[in-house]
């Protein structure tokens, strides 16, 4: 199952679609695809309930407004735990930054038993394609920042592309995700790594987006620093331990 979070991503989203379902029905794997939109000004989810009606396998969760990447995550996560049944779960971008093709290499990985495949601009044989110098240093920057301050050992901690088994995706909704923006993949890697699953990381090359505007403004770049500062401080804690700590306070 493909999990896509949009804001104004008409354009890509319509090409996506049926891309992800051709690929998909030629390989070897079944598909189900989930998008969650945070009411687009401009009529994503609308063009999205057209393609459903053709196709059950496509789903939509609406949002009343635009919340951020990582809580479009947490929420779609969930929903399909509670609604779907899969085997591999695969989260990625609408913009064709992260190839659709390339979803049958990480769904193999995980079916070859890693925990966790992560599509990475960082190890041998990845990069990032037509990526403006600016963007190249904020991504190094991130990666920097968080191998210090957090100690993850994988090379790509920031990317958004990324496949995992259903347990995995289990786990990772039991502990409490703070982060509401770009720094959910961050939080994620610091669990899957607390938890000691079997990370993998997959070579690919990160595209430009293809149509639509930019999303990474300087207010994410701040949010996302103080982001993994907090969690070099505090960690991530399960929901029950912070239940228990609420407990706590209260007697
Ligand atoms: N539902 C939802 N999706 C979002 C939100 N912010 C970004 N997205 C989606 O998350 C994915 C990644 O966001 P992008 O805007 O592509 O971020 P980026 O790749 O860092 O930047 P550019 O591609 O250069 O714009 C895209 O599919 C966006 O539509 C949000 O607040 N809510
Ligand atoms: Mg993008």
């Amino acid at each position: 199952m493909v999990v896509i979070p949009t804001y104004n991503e008409l354009n890509n989203i319509t090409k996506l679609i049926p891309d992800i379902r051709r690929i998909l029905t030629n390989s070897s794997y079944s598909y189900q695809i989930l998008i969650v939109d945070d009411n687009s000004p401009d009529g994503t989810a609308k063009a999205v309930s057209e393609i459903q009606r053709s196709d059950k396998r496509v789903h939509l969760l609406k949002r009343p407004g635009k919340m951020g990447l990582g809580s479009a995550y947490v929420e779609g996560f969930a929903w399909a735990l509670s609604n779907l049944r899969f085997d591999v779960l695969v989260q990625m971008d609408a913009d064709f930054s992260h190839p659709p093709q390339d979803i049958v290499r990480l769904v193999a990985a995980v079916e070859e038993g890693s925990d966790v495949a992560l599509a990475s601009r960082y190890v041998e044989g990845g990069g990032s394609s037509r990526w403006p110098w600016h963007r190249r240093l904020i991504s190094k920057g991130a990666n920097f920042l968080a191998h210090l301050l957090l100690g993850i050992s994988v090379r790509d901690i920031t990317g958004g592309f990324r496949a995992m088994n259903r347990r995995a995706v289990e786990k990772l909704m039991s502990y409490s995700l703070n982060s509401r923006g770009y720094s959910y993949q961050v939080e994620c890697l610091v669990v899957f790594e607390k938890l000691g699953l079997k990370i993998v990381e997959v070579p690919f090359t990160f595209e430009s987006r293809r149509a639509g505007k930019a999303k990474l403004s300087i207010r994410e770049v701040f949010r996302f620093a103080r982001s993994i500062i907090r969690m070099s401080l505090k960690g991530v804690a399960r929901k029950d331990a912070q239940a228990t700590k609420k407990w706590e306070r209260q007697i």
